[in-house]
């Protein structure tokens, strides 16, 4: 059995990837494929569980930037070898919204934690697992918050000031730049149609 593709959607607040992976996994079904969909932080049991601790503002205390980071990390090595490995094995392809990319943007780039450690910490969780294919849905900050905004009440991370969502968006620009092999960036404030045109015509390169 041949081993499934990992692909996965990176980008800022409301950038439209939870839009696109509905778009890619109706093309790769499309053409007879075993399609399964998840999100980081979460996709299992435990890592939801972190991913609620990760996302929820609390009154009584503040998450450090080092608590953020390793709880991303746990919630990671969950999903990634109790989950994604086996089905990719098994011959799924796997689609993840948001995966390390997030953690290089949002703790390298937003929080502006040493990329030393970030590399440590990945190299103990993921050795040389990477995805096959990344999208980076490009947006400008405001305008995602916005379309973020439009969903009511605001999580951890959405009430960030802008500053943050500005580095974070950089430091995923930067990426695409020194990877453009695996990593496509797509203007995601181009309309709905126009953008899942793009990313089809990405996936047609896959050749799957
Ligand atoms: N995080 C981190 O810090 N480090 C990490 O390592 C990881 C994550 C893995 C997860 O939040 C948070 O965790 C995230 C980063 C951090 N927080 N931030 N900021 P999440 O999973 O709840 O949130 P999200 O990943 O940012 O998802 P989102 O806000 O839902 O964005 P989206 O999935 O990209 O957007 P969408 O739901 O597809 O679209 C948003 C709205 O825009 C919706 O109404 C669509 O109909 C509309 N839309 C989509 N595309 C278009 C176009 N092209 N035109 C017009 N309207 C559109």
């Amino acid at each position: 059995m041949s081993k499934g593709l990992f692909i996965t959607l990176e980008g800022s607040e409301g950038a439209g990837k939870s839009t696109q992976i509905e778009v890619i996994s109706n093309y790769l079904k499309g053409k007879g494929r075993k399609v399964i969909c998840v999100r980081e932080p979460g996709g299992t049991p435990i890592a939801e569980d972190i991913r609620a601790l990760l996302k929820n503002p609390r009154e009584d205390d503040s998450m450090c930037d080092t608590t953020e980071l390793l709880l991303m990390y746990a919630a990671r090595a969950q999903l990634v070898n109790s989950f994604i490995k086996p089905k990719l094995q098994e011959g799924f392809d796997i689609i993840c919204d948001r995966h390390d990319l997030s953690t290089v943007a949002y703790q390298g780039g937003g929080r502006g934690m040493d990329m030393n450690h970030i590399n440590a910490v990945r190299q103990i969780v993921l050795g040389n697992f990477r995805p096959d294919l990344t999208f980076l849905l490009d947006i400008d900050p405001e305008e995602g918050m916005k379309r973020a905004r439009q969903r009511g009440k605001l999580d951890r991370f959405e009430q960030s000031k802008i500053d943050f969502f500005i580095r974070v968006r950089n430091t995923y620009i930067e990426c695409a730049k020194e990877d453009p092999e695996h990593i496509v960036l797509i203007d995601g404030s181009l309309p709905l149609d126009k953008v899942s045109a793009n990313v089809i015509a990405c996936l047609e390169k896959l050749d799957v």
